[in-house]
């Protein structure tokens, strides 16, 4: 420790010209940054190396998104040096979580699926499993979202301006990704060889940001691709003195990774989109291939020591791109370089909604990749027969890879894998019986199921402090090391002053959040109401519009009733795709309603609803310690699996959910006395729609859905969308929110009543806790170690 203090007077002497009296907090900033990464960097340099003499194997984890938010606080708590740094920078006049507030969150990822992937990367690291993840190194992550007059406006998220100093460049370890061009069959004294030409090769850099692990020498690493044109400026156009098309060529090579897709749902068949792909599949591929062989001198041991983990179909061409380095570098014939990719990949699926399910048009990906789509349209054209060959009964219309001129990217990655799995039990159940059920014919076994785990260590240990020390104190395990020894806590389900306890570190969570609120929207809370949250993407089918609707109606109650509710504040945090025109209706309509009620000097004495703007994971950090109620509402059937369920769950907060992904078993944990489950089941969905779901007959037959809906239309200004919204609900409604609306009043009636019961609440909200323990990832890492990836720790 003494030697971190030293460093951080040395770096800012060396590179300031500044002793620490001096120093201004952005400097401190950077040189904790500079310093953590280093050590961290050295630290890796031993594990790396006890890596290489085990020979063992490893995993690496391809995603085009990792949402790892902020690095310095884990890095931090995990070195085991918070504390000590935090005394060390007050004794010099520093606030250390003013240093935390100038690191911006990296925001490489969408949503679950990319906080997951950090998730996992941050679990198995704590234990000591050697895991790499590949990704891209966005220079632009998630937009950051300002609300102006309710809309959703989108700006650049430039996070490498104070991000950058986590990131070690690895200048040595380039590699080059060919686009476009032919290639050619040429018969050469060794055989048939493809030969590659008029290709446009762009440049792969490599930058490495350091995953620390909880109390552990494990360093794993994170390997971040950037794009740069080859030899910087075209010097071939630049010689012929076409300087403004050699700038221009820079400018698409570079453009490759410049930014993140900001959709998590349509799959608008975008060539940018195909070229990262391929540009970062390329690119881990050919490191792992040169690494193994530089290891063992041989590729036919591939599938032994290595596991490639797929994040859904986005890093696929990661299998066609093996086969082509098999076959065009290395030699291997077909039959074998086959038999080592279907031992050595392992793929998982995130979604069931057909628009997200990945396919390309053959017109628009066979230019780009010209070897990559043959050697995809041979692995269909070997699969078709052989289904044939078995004479197995099955539907080529519905398996074969490449069908109408789309290449089917989730058919391809069933068929190349060794192992499929959903993240939930019911979403690995719906992908063997419906989406996928003739491969699960025809693959028997190959599909299974890892429900989704969350990190602890951050969104318990570091997000709630609080929490953490006092369960620390009471329970006397070390359940940060081991999350299922929280447990324990159920002991005290009838001491009331442990309940007593709970609820005053809830209360001190909604004081902070509080002013949060103040400070960002103006907005003046209670913290005796109950805090209900529902943050996450916004999505028609997670149905955010659903607790809109409820907000409506208790403010038509309050308003024309007389109803006097118990308090409530209902928070919202959300971020809609930039083209998704009816999630931005959605935010606007929220937005209206929070107005609406703050002029409402009878109404906000009740409720209020906040919209925080900018969802993100720091963001999240703040919301999920304070949450009363958890809000996981979508149709059920839809949500893969959810993990904020499950931060909201660890945090103390009560599920009002479907039965629906991870719900389902958050309430088999907890058991029904300590949920709020609503709604059509998914089978009771998927039996509506075939008969025909007319949201119309809900409006006609239900009083309150009527009323609310006619109240709804009332509040129109002009400059609001609410009668667009209750023509939206009464003509489609596609996810059934009327359906479901009575079902969900009532459990909301029922949320309120308990609530009041505040030892009842207190209770319920400790099984709760006690009961998130196999919501670790340290569970979910460890199933995919033992079941699917077969690989062992490394101390
Ligand atoms: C696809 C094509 C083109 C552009 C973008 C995309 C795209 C990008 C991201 C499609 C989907 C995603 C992300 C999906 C996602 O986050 N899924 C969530 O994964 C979580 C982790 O498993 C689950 O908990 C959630 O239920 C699931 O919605």
């Amino acid at each position: 420790m003494d030697s971190f203090t030293k460093a951080i007077k040395r770096y800012l002497e060396k590179r300031f010209g500044n002793s620490i009296e001096d120093a201004s907090e952005r400097q401190i900033y950077q040189a904790l940054m500079v310093i953590t990464r280093d050590k961290l960097a050295e630290k890796r340099y031993h594990y790396i190396n006890k890596l290489k003499e085990s020979e063992q194997k490893r995993v690496y984890y391809m995603s085009m998104e990792f949402l790892v938010g902020k690095t310095l606080r884990n890095n931090l708590y995990n070195l085991g040096i918070e504390s000590e740094v935090k005394n060390f920078l007050s004794e010099n006049g520093f606030v250390l979580d003013k240093i935390y507030d100038i690191e911006p969150d990296p925001g490489l990822g969408n949503g679950g699926l990319g906080r997951l992937a950090s998730c996992y990367m941050d679990a198995l690291t704590s234990q000591e499993y050697p895991i790499t993840g590949f990704s891209i190194l966005y220079e632009f992550g998630i937009f950051k979202q300002v609300i102006s007059n309710g809309w959703q406006q989108e700006f650049p998220d430039n996070w490498l301006d104070l991000g950058k100093y986590g990131l070690i460049y690895r200048s040595d370890e380039e590699v080059e990704i060919k686009f476009y061009g032919e290639t050619k069959e040429q018969w050469t004294s060794d055989g048939l060889r493809i030969k590659y030409e008029d290709y446009t090769p762009i440049i792969a850099e490599p930058y490495d940001l350091m995953i620390s692990g909880y109390e552990t020498d494990a360093v794993n690493v994170l390997r971040l691709w950037k794009s740069k044109a080859s030899g910087g400026f075209n010097m071939r156009l630049f010689e012929q003195g076409e300087y403004s098309k050699s700038v221009e060529s820079k400018a698409i090579a570079e453009s490759i990774s410049k930014l993140l897709y900001p959709a998590d749902d349509n799959n608008k068949g975008k060539e940018l989109r195909i070229k990262q792909q391929y540009f970062f599949t390329s690119a881990s591929l050919q490191q792992i291939v040169k690494m193994h062989y530089k290891a063992y001198n041989t590729l036919d041991n591939l599938a032994e020591k290595v596991v490639i983990h797929i994040n859904d179909t986005h890093p696929s061409l990661c299998i066609p791109e093996l086969m082509r380095i098999l076959m065009d570098e290395y030699e291997y014939s077909w039959d074998k370089a086959w038999e080592i990719t279907i031992k050595t990949f392992a793929y998982t699926n995130h979604t069931i909604m057909a628009e997200a399910l990945e396919k390309w048009s053959v017109d628009l990906f066979r230019p780009i990749l010209p070897r990559i789509y043959t050697i995809i349209s041979e692995i269909n054209n070997r699969f078709c027969k052989w289904c044939k060959d078995i004479g197995a009964s099955v539907d080529l219309e519905e398996m074969s890879i490449i069908h109408n001129d789309m290449i089917r990217m989730a058919n391809l990655c069933i068929v190349s894998s060794y192992s499929v799995n959903g993240v939930s039990k019911l979403h690995s159940d719906i992908l063997k019986k419906d989406t996928f059920k003739s491969f699960n014919r025809i693959y028997p076994g190959k599909f299974t199921n890892v429900t989704n785990g969350i990190a602890h260590r951050r969104w318990l240990g570091q997000a709630n402090p609080e929490l953490t020390k006092y369960l620390n104190e009471l329970l006397e395990v070390d359940f940060i090391k081991d999350l299922s020894s929280i447990e324990n806590l159920l002991e005290y389900k009838s001491d009331e002053s442990v309940i007593n306890n709970l609820e005053n570190i809830k209360k001190i969570k909604k004081v902070q959040l509080a002013e949060y609120i103040k400070k960002n929207t103006g907005l003046t809370v209670d913290t005796n109401s109950i805090f209900d949250v529902q943050i996450k993407r916004l999505h028609e089918y997670k149905r955010q519009l659903l607790n809109a609707l409820h907000i409506i109606y208790l403010y038509k109650e309050i308003k024309y009733n007389a109803l006097k509710p118990y308090p409530r504040t209902f928070i919202f945090s959300a971020k809609a795709s930039s083209g998704y025109v009816m999630a931005k209706n959605i935010i606007k309509l929220i937005c209206s309603i929070s107005e609406i009620i703050e002029m409402d000097p009878e109404v906000r004495k009740y409720i209020k609803v906040v919209f925080l703007e900018d969802y993100r994971v720091s963001l999240a950090e703040k919301i999920i310690p304070a949450a009363d109620v958890s809000e996981q509402i979508s149709q059920a059937g839809k949500e893969a699996s959810g993990t904020g369920n499950m931060k909201l769950m660890l945090n103390g907060a009560l599920t009002l959910g479907t039965m629906d992904g991870a719900n389902v078993e958050i309430y088999n944990a907890v058991g029904k006395d300590n949920i709020f489950i609503f709604g059509l089941s998914s089978e009771e969905v998927s039996d509506l729609s075939e008969r025909g779901y007319r949201s119309e007959e809900f409006y006609q037959n239900s009083s309150v859905i009527k009323e609310t809906i006619d109240f709804m239309r009332t509040l129109d200004n002009g400059d609001s969308n609410f009668n667009y919204m209750a023509d939206y609900l009464v003509s489609r409604d596609p996810y059934m929110c009327l359906a479901d609306f009575e079902s969900y009043l009532e459990q909301q009636k029922l949320i309120e009543k308990t609530y009041q019961d505040r030892i009842k609440w207190g209770q319920m909200s400790l099984v709760n806790i006690a009961n998130s323990g196999i919501f670790s990832a340290d569970r979910a890492t460890s199933e995919y170690v033992k079941e699917i990836w077969n690989i062992k720790k490394v101390k």
